[in-house]
Parts: C-alpha cells; structure tokens; sequence
C-alpha cells in the first residue's frame, strides 16, 4: 500500500460563492458551506479545497485578493471560518486553501504602497517598466511588450502618477507580484505559515507556473510574445510559462513552509505545463509539490484559434491521458480532473446532457477519469450530473473572462458577436458558476434571496435532494466510486495500460497491482458497442464491480454511454 495519504483521497472542489447562501444576500458563504458538511461527508469525499474567500474587491470573483489573512465579510469571518475547519475535521476530513499568489488585487496594501512613487520600499514587489522605447507613455502600442492579458486587452496597465506600466496577466485589477525579490518571496512564505499554524491541511496553488518571468537582469526589458493572427496582442507565455526560476521557488516554498510538516497537500495549478517538466515537480525526492492540474485535455476542443470549436476527437483525448499516465508512471503523481470553476460542465463537454442520456453519461466520466491513476477531483454539482446553462445573451454572463473577451473579440477584432456568443455558452466558466442545484424550489435552494448569477433552470429535475432518494442517481453513482478507491488497491496503484487508442467510441484500458487487475470500459457514443479487446470471453465473466445501466454488459457489448469495471484475480 502506497505510503503518501493523499494517493487514495479524493478531493471536492467548493466555488464558495455558487455553494450555499446561508444568509440572503443572494452570495454563498461560510455558514452555508457548514450547513452541508453532513452531504459532503456522506458522498465520502477525503478533502475540501475552497475557492478564494479572502478579502477581495471581486473582480474575478476572489482570485484578486486584497487581504492575504482575512475573511471576506461576503463569506463571513475568520471566526466563522474556525468552525468551519472544525466541522471538517470533526468529520474526518481536511481542507486545503486556494492559494493566490501570482498576482495580488491592485487594492493589496503593497501595490498601493508600490504605485505611490518610483522610490517606495515596495515599487519592485510588482513588475514595472516604462513605455517602449520612442514611444510616448499611455498612448496605444506604446506598452513595454505586445502580450495580450488573459481577460483581454493588454498585458501592461498605464499608470499615469509614474508615467510607467505595471504587469497583470490577468485583470488589470490582479498586477502580479514579482518574485524575483525575496522579500516578496518571504513575505508569502510567511503568511502561508500563518494558514498552516491555524490549521489547514494544504493549498491549491494558483497558476504557480507563472510566478517566474524570463527576465535577464533584475529590472531588464522583457521581450515580445509570439505574433497570433488575427489577434490584437501577442502570446508572452514563452516568458512566464514554467519559467528559469520556477523550481527554485517552489523548492525554496517547500524548504521555509511545509518542511516538518509532513501530512499536507500541495497541488499546484499550471497551465501550458508539460508531462517531462511535471515529473520534476511532483517528484518527492524534489520537494516542491505534490500534483498539479495539467491542461492538455481541458484544451482538447481549443484550436489555434480561440474562438473556432473543435468537436471531441476522443483518440486525441485518449492520447492525452496516455500520455500523461505514463510520463508519470515512475516518478510523480496525476491530479485528475473534468470540471472546475474555470471549466465548462464536463457532461455537455464530453458526454451527451440531453435529458435520455444525461445521467449516463455523466456516470461513465466519472467512472473513467476516477478509475485513472491520480487523485480524482469532484467540483460540486459533478456529483449531480449539471449541465452548462444556455445563457440567453452576453448580459447574462457575469464572468470577467467572458466579458472582457467578448469585448476585446466582437469590439477590437471584429469577430461576429453570434460566433462569439456560441463558443462562450460552450466553454465560458460561468457554466461552471450557476448555483449549486441543491433542490426543486426558487433558484435551487442556493438562497432565499436574488443570485448573484440565476440557477440553471433545469434545477427543478437535477438536484441533489431527488437524487439522494434514488439509488440509481448520478450522485450515488460517485458515492461508489469514491469508496471503490477507498477500498480497491488496485484503483490507487495499480499501473496503467491503455487499450484500443484508435477507437473513436470505446475508451478502454487495465489497471493492474500484484494478482489483481482491473478492465475499464466506457463507451463515449450513444451506439451499442462491442470492446474487441485480447481475452474478452474471460473478461466478460469476470466480477462486474460496477456499471452504469441496469443491464450487464453480454460479450462486451457496451450499451449507449455505458460504463464498466471487471475485476479478476490471478
Ligand atoms: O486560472 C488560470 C487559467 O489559466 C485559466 O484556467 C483561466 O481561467 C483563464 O481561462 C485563462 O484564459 C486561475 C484560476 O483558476 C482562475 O479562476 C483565475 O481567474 C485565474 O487563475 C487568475 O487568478
């Protein structure tokens, strides 16, 4: 058995503000997330990680945080947030913090110490630079390089009181710290302790692939980002993404923060990040962390143009988790994820949330990605089966992403507003966002007041309450999974073989520890399909652990979005 606890735990995702409004305001918060401790105990999940509740202005909705040490009054206090650890404890399971650090909000005491003049003690705790050389500062094109932020427009703010420009990779209320100065670095590492001391089991770790920037001297010119056509700003993530110093840093995070603290989670989230730079990260002899969110099959329907959708090809999809399952076969360790706050709803994704084979489908993903070698992670509602939101126009996004997207696409680049509406009800993260459906009754029992972002309206057929009461629900389904990993060596380290790559429908593959193996099989079609696998009569009469439909497979012949795990022992 694996020595490191978190190889066997799954994790639940909390988006604190779309979880449970305890007090009206039409806004989550902590008292809500305490009312349903009981549910997330009972779906036998092992660790919580909240969304940011820091002291935030919200302009992306927490991920800017204002007070590192603070509860934000929307979601309480930080006595409330006490019990909160408590309650989760008392019921034997941990819970990690989001941890945001890239970037700070622009209303951060440091960055308004760091804006005030050229000579404060903090102006080098934020990157600034001054205007492109022969160019007049504040006008258009005069940024110090051509990236283009996250949420569109430019990567570089003009800050008139200094006459220079400040970076944010994101909103250009999110300027990001930069971590070239150690006093920067300590003063994280410090208030990560704090957290620790106060109890926490662990961080999700923000874009922490980004906190290094290819910058030659302290101080020096960074260079321009690749040309993209058709864009107005270019891509710098050659200079941020996995930069020259990022494993130093987290070494260094690992060395001043958690060392001698031996039963906590870090995982660190990590756009762009490749399966040879993973391994360096999550191998153990290395301290830095322990798992990170890779992006590879998240951006499986993403082209080289950002607002073309490319339909699911499930052999590229397959080739992706191959991929990764293997690269980290010896050395690290997977996190292993459909949904998060950023993602669109994985059944509308990859599945089929048409009312015949929603739940199915939903139960197959789950099946699937659960049964891979990693640590699984639940965002709430997966549980359920929710769907994305057919959001009617882009008023009804709340989104920054969207928003500023849209904007910078119909506004600055001319794209037709309908091309780009369509892609955001696919992938926008406000599908993610909707309301946690908790029952039939007025905005799905998420609050007694007005959402801040209005419930799926299919809320009144998928919500947890229903489903509680029928066995046969999506939520009992991952009941059973879960405890499968809970119960099922095999499940937790097992070694990983792929079956069938080519197939555009089956995605079919063993896992295998000592004299157990494992035979998992989820069709990705609504067709009746037969797994033409090596050794399928012996297969087929082995113990069927779990599946899907009411009907057992007959020679592996799969129903629509049918699922299955055999088990047999040598
Ligand atoms: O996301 C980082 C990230 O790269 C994307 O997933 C992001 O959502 C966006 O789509 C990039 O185009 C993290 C958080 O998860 C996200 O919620 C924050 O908005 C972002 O960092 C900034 O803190």
């Amino acid at each position: 058995m694996t020595d490191l606890w978190w190889k066997s735990a799954v994790v639940y995702q909390i988006y604190p503000r779309s979880f449970a409004d305890a007090d009206g305001d039409g806004m989550g918060d902590l008292r809500g997330i305490i009312d349903h401790l009981d549910y997330l105990a009972g779906l036998g999940v092992d660790v919580l990680w909240l969304s940011p509740v820091y002291r935030s202005p919200q302009d992306d909705n927490g991920y800017d945080i204002s007070d590192y040490q603070d509860i934000d009054p929307l979601f309480g206090t930080l006595e409330i947030f006490d019990e909160l650890l408590r309650g989760v404890h008392q019921r034997g399971m941990k819970l990690i913090m989001d941890l945001v650090v890239n970037h700070t909000s622009d209303e951060h005491p440091w960055f308004v110490e760091s804006r005030s003049s050229t000579d404060n003690p903090k102006r080098d705790w934020y990157w600034w630079r001054p205007a492109r050389p022969g160019l007049e500062p504040g006008t258009p094109g005069a940024e110090p390089t051509n990236w283009g932020s996250a949420f569109g427009g430019p990567a570089w703010e003009y800050d008139e009181k200094t006459g220079e420009y400040y970076l944010h990779l994101f909103s250009r209320k999110q300027p990001d710290l930069n971590w070239e100065n150690p006093a920067v670095r300590e003063a994280v590492y410090e208030m990560m302790r704090w957290w620790l001391d106060r109890g926490v089991d662990g961080f999700r770790m923000d874009v922490i692939n980004m906190i290094s920037k290819a910058v030659q001297s302290p101080g020096g010119a960074l260079p321009d980002g690749r040309v993209i056509a058709g864009s107005a700003y270019g891509d710098g993530s050659a200079s941020y993404i996995n930069g020259p110093r990022n494993h130093e840093f987290l070494h260094e995070m690992h060395e001043r923060v958690f060392a001698g603290r031996p039963e906590l989670l870090a995982v660190g989230e990590m756009p762009g990040v490749t399966v040879e730079e993973a391994v360096l990260f999550t191998d153990q002899a290395r301290q830095e962390v322990d798992m990170v969110f890779q992006f590879d099959h998240v951006w499986v329907d993403r082209g080289g143009d950002p607002w073309r959708l490319i339909p699911l090809q499930l052999t590229t999809l397959k080739g992706i988790f191959n991929r990764w399952q293997t690269g980290l076969a010896e050395t690290g360790w997977n996190s292993l994820y459909w949904n998060n706050h950023d993602q669109p709803r994985a059944v509308s994704r990859y599945g089929d949330d048409s009312p015949p084979y929603r739940a199915a489908s939903a139960k197959m993903l789950g099946t699937v990605l659960h049964l891979h070698r990693g640590t699984p992670y639940i965002y709430q509602g997966e549980e359920l089966g929710m769907t994305n939101c057919p959001f009617p126009t882009i008023a009804d996004f709340r989104d920054i992403e969207a928003i500023g997207q849209y904007t910078q696409a119909v506004d600055q680049e001319g794209r037709s507003p309908e091309e780009v509406l369509a892609v955001l009800r696919a992938r926008g993260r406000d599908n993610a966002r909707t309301p946690m459906q908790w029952d039939a009754s007025p905005h799905a029992g998420f609050t007694a007041g007005t959402p801040w972002l209005a419930a799926n309206p299919n809320h009144t057929e998928i919500n947890a309450a229903v489903e509680q009461e029928d066995p046969d629900s999506v939520y009992h389904y991952y009941r059973r999974l879960i405890e499968l990993r809970h119960t099922e060596p095999a499940v937790v380290d097992g070694d990983f073989t792929m079956l069938l790559p080519n197939d555009e429908r089956l995605y079919a593959f063993t896992r295998r520890l000592g004299g157990t193996e494992l035979l998992v099989i989820g069709n990705f079609s609504g067709d009746e399909v037969r797994a033409e696998i090596e050794d399928a009569a012996a297969w087929s009469s082995a113990e069927l652990v779990l599946t899907n439909l009411a009907q057992a497979p007959v020679d592996l012949t799969l129903g629509p979005w049918q699922a299955v795990v055999y088990r047999r022992t040598a």
